[in-house]
């Protein structure tokens, strides 16, 4: 059976009119989400003009315009770079072929971050909405250091699911600014309803489409960077030296070098890419609105893809704190169910921009 959105979940629920009503009862938002400079997140190199909505998220608008999507680099060329990788890993990736010219034919507005845990709250405490892992009572995943994954039945990585961890705990101390994380995908579609609703503005998730174009911004490389796994952790928090000791059995997959952060760090702690977006690799993966599906590129439209009709799971995107070098290129495509929270998993939003009226058709002077 195909999963059912949040929204209409929502709507067919008495719990729908209970948020209906809470949302009504809000007072109107402290401001708009016209544009506005933010104060704290001009990065220098993002020359691009930064903008805040109702709950402090900064946007950037990234132009309209073509890419070549996914990836079709040879195996042979992938274990070069990545020499620690069993071959195996390297042979599955036939989801990032066909490369393709791809056009994003309108202008959007992206999150510059991720989402923070400070703007969830304030989403919560406004709209009285309650994350799906503490909806359900079955909670999220999070880091324990006396968990083995050895001894667990599915041998994952994280403790869980278990109540103690949600968004407010993966089990390691964040701060207000570090990415969210044990969201689900309905968890943001919730989200970017009530943004859509209160703002009068339209937010969304990104297209996967349109996610890889703001992480390559102008490249067609591995990494915003370039090519070369090596310097990645003086441009991400990825799985570094500095997480390395936490799983040792893993150390040989980490990142060389410090980005001196074992998990997530504050949203922007890195330089932005050219198009003055951060984290676009790594610290959190980020939900996007495609159902996932391994051949989808062969048969997407050039123009703006949405990905299959219908799917089982939602494609993610970037890789995280805890992702290996290899799984953080701007190709790769991961996966979950649209349920699914986990540590690793945040997300970013889009704003559409308003688009003017399509200027009527001359009228045709009679002869
Ligand atoms: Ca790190
Ligand atoms: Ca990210």
């Amino acid at each position: 059976m195909a999963p059912v959105s949040c929204i209409q979940r929502l709507l067919g629920s008495p719990r729908a009119w209970g948020l209906a009503l809470a949302w009504a009862a809000l007072p109107a938002p402290a401001q708009t989400a016209a544009p506005r400079p933010h104060p704290t997140q001009a990065a220098p190199r993002a020359a691009a003009a930064v903008w805040v909505n109702s709950l402090g998220m900064p946007f950037v608008r990234v132009p309209a315009g073509r890419f070549l999507r996914g990836s079709s680099e040879p195996a042979e060329r992938l274990a070069q770079a990545y020499p620690q990788l069993e071959r195996g890993r390297l042979d599955d990736l036939a989801d990032e072929a066909p490369v393709r010219t791809v056009r994003i034919t309108r202008p959007f507005y992206l999150g510059q971050t991720e989402v923070t845990v400070g703007q969830f709250r304030r989403f919560v405490q406004a709209s009285g909405y309650r994350a799906e892992s503490e909806a359900d009572g079955t909670g999220g995943y999070g880091y324990n250091p006396a968990y083995d994954p050895a001894q667990s039945a599915r041998g994952d990585a994280f403790e869980g699911r278990d109540a103690r961890y949600s968004w407010r705990n993966p089990g390691f101390a964040q701060g207000e600014d570090h990415p969210v994380l044990n969201l689900t995908w309905h968890d943001a579609q919730a989200l970017a309803a009530w943004l859509s609703a209160t703002e009068g503005q339209r937010y969304r998730l990104p297209t996967e489409a349109e996610w890889e174009y703001a992480c390559r911004a102008g490249t067609s490389t591995r990494y915003p960077h370039g090519d070369d796994p090596a310097p990645l952790a003086q441009h991400a928090n990825v799985f570094d030296q500095d997480a390395a000791p936490y799983w040792p059995r893993w150390q040989a997959q980490a990142a060389p070098g410090h980005d001196g952060h074992a998990f997530t760090a504050p949203v922007g702690s890195h330089a932005a890419n050219a198009w003055g977006l951060h984290d676009m690799v790594g610290n959190a993966w980020e939900w996007v609105s495609d159902w996932y599906g391994e051949d989808s590129y062969a048969h997407a439209p050039r123009d703006d893809p949405q990905g299959p009709a219908t799917g089982q799971v939602r494609v993610r995107r970037g890789g995280s704190w805890h992702t290996w070098p290899f799984y953080a290129r701007c190709a790769f495509r991961n996966w979950n169910t649209p349920q699914t929270r986990y540590t690793l998993v945040g997300l970013r939003l889009v704003r559409e921009v308003d688009v003017p009226p399509a200027p009527r058709a001359r009228q045709r002077t009679p002869r």
